[in-house]
Formats: structure tokens, C-alpha cells, sequence
């Protein structure tokens, strides 16, 4: 059995709930701001998550759900533009500390750092979104714990392609049996596993009804001793939350 030597965390979702009272903001707020009366409700958003990325999410937008819209000449860079200014509103609001770390992800941090154990990120969302939340909640000193954090653009292909989990353990050196992934939906756990990871899932609202065939434990969240966890799928040995004794079994 070949010993566990890293966790590989999603961001969005999986280290906090960042989608609908997030990222969906920011959008809304980048829409306002350029004058569009684009209005991205949190069911109108449920849809677009569909698609990872930002840029890839306004462009399904403009194209599956707009009626009248007369693109730009240069629609690349009209996106780009708008998602420039989305992530600005987005970082505020990081900075403003209005994004939560999901109950049980700080401590498992720790945990992970007091075993030795490797920690990385792969994730679709931009870079600087994933400093931010991680200097936001847990400090400037909290980057210097992933040894990769593999965000956004670095790949040519977002989730559900596994190029972000493949690139974050080429950097780490190391084979997907020696690691495993955490994530939160559908597209998120389509790209783990097609890494080759075993990978172990949180769900939030806007994933709970996804398929996570395949996850060795799909849990509602992390837990704490005083927030109990539930698992959905697979089971939690003794303790009502998931610890770092329970991740290594699992991986095993
Ligand atoms: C979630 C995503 C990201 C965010 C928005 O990433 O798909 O696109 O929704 O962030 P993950 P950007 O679950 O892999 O963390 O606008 O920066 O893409
Ligand atoms: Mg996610």
C-alpha cells in the first residue's frame, strides 16, 4: 500500500461556500459597473456553474441565455475586460473578510501540517482569488503552507479536464496514489478522478444532487466536534468529523 504523502484541495465550494454570495456578486457588481443590466440571480447562477471558470461562464451566458445582445467586435477582450473588473469587486470582498471557511477546513489544515503531510490546491478560480481567501481567513503566512497552488489559467483545459490536478502533482513530484483530492461537484470530482485520485467530496447547495459515483466519502462538510459532519455517501469511522486518521484509511 503506497503511503499517503498529500491532500489536493479544490477552493471554490470546498474550502468555502465562494459561489452565490461571492463570485455571483462580484459578477453582478462588474455587470453594473459596465453598465449592462445583466442580473445573475443565485438560480440563474445554479446554471451557469455549469461551466468552470468566469470567462467561460460570461461567455455561456452571452451565448445560451441572451436574447438581444450585439457582441463587441472583439468579444475575447470584452470578456476579459469584464472578468478583470468582476475579480477586482470579487478580491474587495475577500479583503472585506465576507468569505468564510467552511466548518472543519482550518483544522484540517493543521492537522494535515502537524502529520507532515503535503498540502496543495487545484483549483479553476484565479490566482489572486485563491491568496486572498487564504490571507482573508487564515493570514498572510497560511500561502506558505501549499507547497502548489495550481489556480485558473495555468491549464489549458478547466475542470472537468484533469489537467489541474495532473499539473499541481507534477509540481509536487508526486503519483496520484500518493495523493488525494478534495472537491465539491460534479465537474470537480470529474477531473480528480480522471487524474486518477481518490477524492473525497463536500457538497454545498448548489451541488448536493450531483453524481459523485466513485468518491470514497461524500460528507456534507468537514466538521468540527461542535458542528457534526453527515456522511451522504461511504461512512465516518467513530468520530462525527473527518480527521486526518480517517483521510489516511481512505486513501489507502
Ligand atoms: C470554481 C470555478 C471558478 C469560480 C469563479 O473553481 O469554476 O471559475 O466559479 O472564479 P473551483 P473565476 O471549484 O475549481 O475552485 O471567475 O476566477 O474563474
Ligand atoms: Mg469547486
Amino acid at each position: 500500500m503506497t503511503e499517503l504523502k498529500a491532500l489536493l484541495f479544490d477552493v471554490d465550494g470546498t474550502l468555502a461556500d465562494t459561489e452565490r454570495d461571492g463570485h455571483r456578486v462580484a459578477f453582478n457588481l462588474a455587470f453594473e459597473e459596465a453598465g449592462l443590466n445583466w442580473d445573475w440571480t443565485p438560480e440563474l447562477y445554479g446554471k451557469l456553474l455549469q461551466v468552470t471558470g468566469g470567462k467561460e461562464r460570461i461567455r455561456l451566458y452571452i451565448e445560451k441565455y441572451l436574447e438581444a445582445f450585439s457582441a463587441p467586435k472583439d468579444l475575447t477582450e470584452f470578456i476579459a475586460n469584464l472578468h478583470q473588473s468582476k475579480t477586482r469587486h470579487y478580491l474587495e470582498l475577500l479583503q472585506r473578510g465576507e468569505i468564510p471557511l467552511r466548518p472543519g477546513v482550518e483544522r484540517l489544515l493543521q492537522e494535515a501540517r502537524t502529520a507532515e503531510l503535503t498540502l496543495g490546491i487545484a483549483t479553476t478560480t484565479t490566482p489572486d482569488n485563491v491568496t486572498w481567501l487564504l490571507k482573508s481567513t487564515l493570514g498572510e503566512e497560511s500561502l506558505s503552507w501549499f507547497d502548489v497552488i495550481a489556480a485558473g489559467d495555468i491549464v489549458p483545459a478547466k475542470k472537468p479536464a484533469p489537467d489541474i490536478f495532473v499539473y499541481a502533482m507534477e509540481e509536487l513530484g508526486l503519483s496520484a496514489d500518493e495523493c488525494i483530492a478534495f472537491e465539491d461537484s460534479g465537474n470537480g470530482i470529474k477531473s480528480s478522478q480522471g487524474a486518477g485520485l481518490k477524492t473525497i467530496i463536500t457538497v454545498n447547495d448548489y451541488t448536493y444532487d450531483h453524481d459523485f459515483s466513485g468518491a470514497v466519502l461524500v460528507l456534507d462538510k468537514f466538521g468540527e466536534p461542535d458542528q457534526p459532519s453527515t456522511a451522504l455517501q461511504g461512512k465516518l469511522n467513530g468520530k462525527n468529523w473527518l480527521d486526518i486518521e480517517q483521510i489516511k484509511k481512505l486513501a489507502g
